[in-house]
């Protein structure tokens, strides 16, 4: 852990590299307590830098011997200070010659080289690579590697690393060698290792050229049983990729390892991907249909980035979002393409909505909130947030939705034929997409600079006489830390106009005719935009498909929200009608009980929730979107002095409102979307477990001796993890029905299923009947450990970040339980404690007196003497903003 004061590190003060780095030759000799590299650079002093010294980082290892050109370099022939080594007037070619060493079985922070279960694995994004070896650890210095590793044969058989095998054999002396040799420059933060005992499922795929790939899923003994989906969704990642893109694999073999210990979903390494065991691992035993996508989706993204992020990388580390924000929106496409269907699309774009609602708008508007392309940082692994990726990807939508399919699809050309093998900018993707269409994208640079989620309001009138209907669109954007006025932004506004009869209208707007979605451009603070021939008055549709990551305010009574909740063509805010009307209720309700006033809900909502409900032309996985109700987070993100049980009241009181009195219903379509047969993770098998099982949730949401019996019987019957889990959380939820049975019955069943333990963790960390003595009780059980990521976060953060009503308990005690791991996890594993630190981001926004002791939390972490720079960045930003 480093001690010295924390940094902060600014994007103005960009300088190139010094030196570059044309060729690295690895050798590995490994031992989980004293791995020896050795290391040798072929440097050239880069005609693009001023600077005369070679910079090289090191972390936490120890530095044996460095030879330049032959040399052997003693003391006064190089400084080091903290965790940067210079060798001065270094001639203008070098090799240098580095031995090292590192004790993997020490290192607990899951960077640069570990030990996971006796197996050697690495993790080098960000700066992991440091931790191995002494190098310009930076994604701009891109070098050709070839790595030798060696290790004891019987240990560990399975020796990997980028690119392909060029040689294999025995050492003679128990211990053997694999050489490595990866074609492509590269950013050390993709390079990857893996010694290991592993077994895997391999085949060749032939890729649209003709070549032959083998691709292989390597996997823990035990594990085989569950490989099928990754390989699979492996296959149709690549023949995405060609086929939407022309993008092609460019290696022979491309490898996936998972490791049960990491720190988050998986790693691109170039042709080494390596995974958390959550997204590789699933069968029906064991995973439910949300693991299945996730698989689906991690293994596409991380493929995807073989492109977006490998082949063209980031210049710097505030460019993340160049390759995460794309990459992410790559694989949503890839999602949506994957379903198919117009319907099926649209409900993978509500998930995008509503994991943009549900963490990034909070993350906007706290006291970390940062631009896509942040101006500064303390810690870049702070900087993996959900503003990087998921509002990056709204960015990168956006190009699509301004230019259209064909016209992002030249940009991307135009990207990959001016930079590939390049370091670049988001400005480059900017240029590309700008030049490709011959566009002026000057604006929409503020996307990437202001940080904040932008208000856009509307406001519609009609002129019967000159049947024209004018949209006055407007747009602000709050202060955030460090920016407190924005400019405009480029707005794309699509629009749709429904007539009585809820049928889209055909739009004219400056007599042009636009079809029946308009995508307005709105640049000003405030713009009009006129539409003509308009024969009645309409109802707006305003921001169809979500085209931009904004808050969306208007005068929508309950009747224009039932018309498009019951009408509108677009999925999307068909949805957002109905998230709208329950949200208005909900925010109502969560004042009544803030002041102990009696509850009700109106029948005009009960209505609309039914008619959806049973409305057999729609989609069950449209209907469950539709019936879900905003999260207790959204909610209280609408409010001020959030008072936790109130916005937990109310909610449970909307649930249960549903629940009994739609009754009938809700029974009706937990038998109707049965999946009889052999089980399928195909979506809509998936939607009709989805709608079935918050059909049970709801029935459950007000629980008698009937539904906890249907609860039961599905927890004792169902063939699928799908189905098991979602009844042990309906009966835990309902704290009613034998559960403690069930649940000892779970645990017995998949104690050997690491990832079903932790959702039997994770299920009772967020039971609104699990209480921090509670908590506390399940961290003894023999199973739960905080060494590994996914079981402390199963549990520990599960509550603290999914169990408001009781993390917020009035006592204080489950702010101090937080600052407790919070300072226990960061001794071992910075990054896992800094995500649990976010825990407390919107700390101001609560009730006085819960304010106060979230304070204390806060000054409890902050005044420790020995804090990681990650924590310690969290918390002193909260503290400050
Ligand atoms: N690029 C990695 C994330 C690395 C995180 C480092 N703290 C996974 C991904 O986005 O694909
Ligand atoms: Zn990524």
């Amino acid at each position: 852990m480093r001690t010295d004061t924390p940094q902060t590190i600014y994007r103005k003060d960009y300088t190139p590299p010094s030196y570059l780095v044309d060729t690295v030759e690895l050798g590995f000799d490994l031992d989980p307590a004293r791995t020896i590299v050795a290391n040798r650079l072929s440097l050239r002093r880069n005609p693009a830098s001023a600077q005369r010294e070679i910079e090289l980082h090191g972390e936490d290892i120890e530095l044996v011997a460095l030879r330049l050109n032959g040399r052997v370099l003693t003391g006064s022939d190089y400084r080091i200070s903290g965790s940067l080594l210079t060798i001065p007037n270094a001639p203008e070619e070098a090799t240098l010659e580095i031995e090292s060493i590192c004790a993997p079985q020490e290192n607990t922070t899951l960077s640069g080289l570990y030990v996971s279960n006796g197996n050697f694995i690495t993790q080098c994004e960000a700066e992991g690579f440091r931790r191995i070896t002494y190098f310009p650890d930076r994604p701009d210095v891109m070098a050709k590697y070839t790595v030798m590793l060696r290790a004891d044969k019987e240990r560990y058989p399975v020796l990997l690393s980028n690119g392909n095998l060029v040689e294999e054999g025995d050492l003679g002396d128990g211990r053997h060698y694999a050489l490595w040799e990866d074609p492509f420059k590269k950013p050390s933060y993709l390079f990857a290792l893996v010694a290991a005992r592993l077994v895997c499922q391999e085949e060749t795929f032939r890729l649209a050229d003709g070549r032959q790939a083998l691709l292989q899923v390597w996997v823990e003994e035990g594990n085989l049983d569950k490989t099928d989906y990754a390989m699979q969704s492996l296959k149709h990642s690549i023949r995405w990729d060609e086929e939407r893109y022309n993008l092609e694999l460019d290696l022979d073999r491309f490898m996936i390892v998972a490791t049960s210990d990491f720190n988050m979903g998986a790693m691109e390494n170039k042709g080494l991907n390596i995974f958390n065991t959550k997204f590789v691992l699933a069968n029906p035993r064991v995973a439910t249909d949300i693991d299945f996508q996730g698989i689906e989706a991690v293994v596409a993204h991380e493929y995807f980035h073989n492109w977006t992020g490998n082949r063209v990388t980031c210049r710097d580390w505030f460019q993340l979002s160049l390759k995460e924000g794309l990459t992410v929106f790559r694989d949503q496409e890839f999602t949506a393409d994957m379903i198919g269907t117009d319907s099926g699309r649209a409900v993978t774009r509500i998930d995008h909505v509503r994991t943009l609602r549900q963490a990034q708008f909070p993350e906007d508007a706290g006291p970390m909130a940062h631009p896509v392309r942040p101006d500064s940082f303390v810690e870049i692994n702070n900087f993996y947030t959900v503003t990087v990726y998921e509002k990056g990807a709204e960015v990168v939508r956006m190009y699509q939705t301004l230019l259209g399919r064909e016209g992002f699809r030249k940009g991307m050309d135009l990207y990959f034929e001016r930079h590939d093998e390049q370091a670049v900018e988001c400005d480059d993707f900017r240029r590309a997409m700008a030049d490709a269409n011959g566009r002026d994208l000057a604006q929409f640079e503020r996307w990437y600079s202001q940080a904040g989620t932008p208000v856009v309001r509307f406001e519609g009138s009609y002129d019967k006489a000159g049947r024209t209907y004018e949209l006055k669109l407007s747009q602000s954007c709050p202060p955030t830390p460090g920016q407190p006025k924005k400019l405009p932004f480029h707005i794309p506004v699509a629009v749709g106009l429904l007539d009585r009869e809820g049928r889209d209208m055909r739009l004219r707007v400056n007599g042009r005719d636009m079809g029946t979605t308009a995508v307005l451009e709105l640049v000003e603070a405030e713009q009009r935009f006129v539409f003509t021939d308009v024969s009645q008055a309409p109802v707006p549709s305003v921001l169809r498909n979500f085209s931009a990551p904004v808050i969306l305010q208007g005068s929508y009574g309950d009747a224009e929200l039932l018309h498009l909740f019951s009408h509108d063509s677009d999925a999307v805010n068909r949805w957002e009608a109905g998230q709208r009307l329950a949200m208005d209720r909900l925010l109502k309700l969560t004042e009544a009980a803030k002041l102990g006033a009696l509850l009700s809900l109106d029948d005009t909502f009960i209505e609309a929730m039914r008619k959806m409900l049973v409305d057999e032309r729609l989609d069950p996985a449209f209907r469950e979107q539709a019936l879900l109700l905003p999260s207790e987070t959204m909610i209280a993100e609408r409010i001020e002095d959030v008072d936790p049980l109130a916005v937990h009241t109310a909610r449970q009181f909307v649930r249960a409102a549903i629940g009994t009195r739609l009754r009938a219903e809700l029974t009706a379509q937990y038998e109707a979307n049965q999946t009889p047969g052999a089980y399928s993770p195909d979506a809509v098998s998936s939607g009709k477990r989805a709608l079935k099982n918050l059909a049970l949730a709801y029935l459950n949401a007000a629980p008698d001796a009937e539904t906890i019996a249907l609860a039961q019987r599905q927890f004792d019957q169902a063939d699928n993890m799908t189905d098991r889990s979602a009844a042990l959380s309906t009966l835990i939820h309902a704290h009613e029905g034998d559960v403690p049975e069930a649940l000892e019955r779970f645990y017995d069943e998949f104690k050997g299923e690491a990832l079903v333990v932790d959702k039997w963790f994770a299920m009772q960390a967020s039971a609104p009947t699990t209480d921090v003595a509670k908590v506390r009780e399940l961290m003894r059980h023999p199973a739960f450990t905080l060494r590994n990521p996914n079981r402390a976060r199963s549990l520990v953060a599960t509550f603290c970040a999914g169990n408001p009503v009781r993390f917020h308990a009035p006592d204080g005690s489950g702010y101090a339980f937080w600052a407790e791991q919070v300072v226990a996890l960061d001794a071992l594993n910075p990054q896992v404690a800094s995500r649990l630190a976010r825990a407390m981001d919107r700390w101001r926004r609560y009730a006085p007196e819960l304010q106060g002791k979230m304070q204390v939390a806060l000054h409890q972490v902050a005044g420790q003497a020995k804090l990681s720079n990650d924590v310690r960045e969290v918390v002193s930003k909260a503290l400050a903003n």
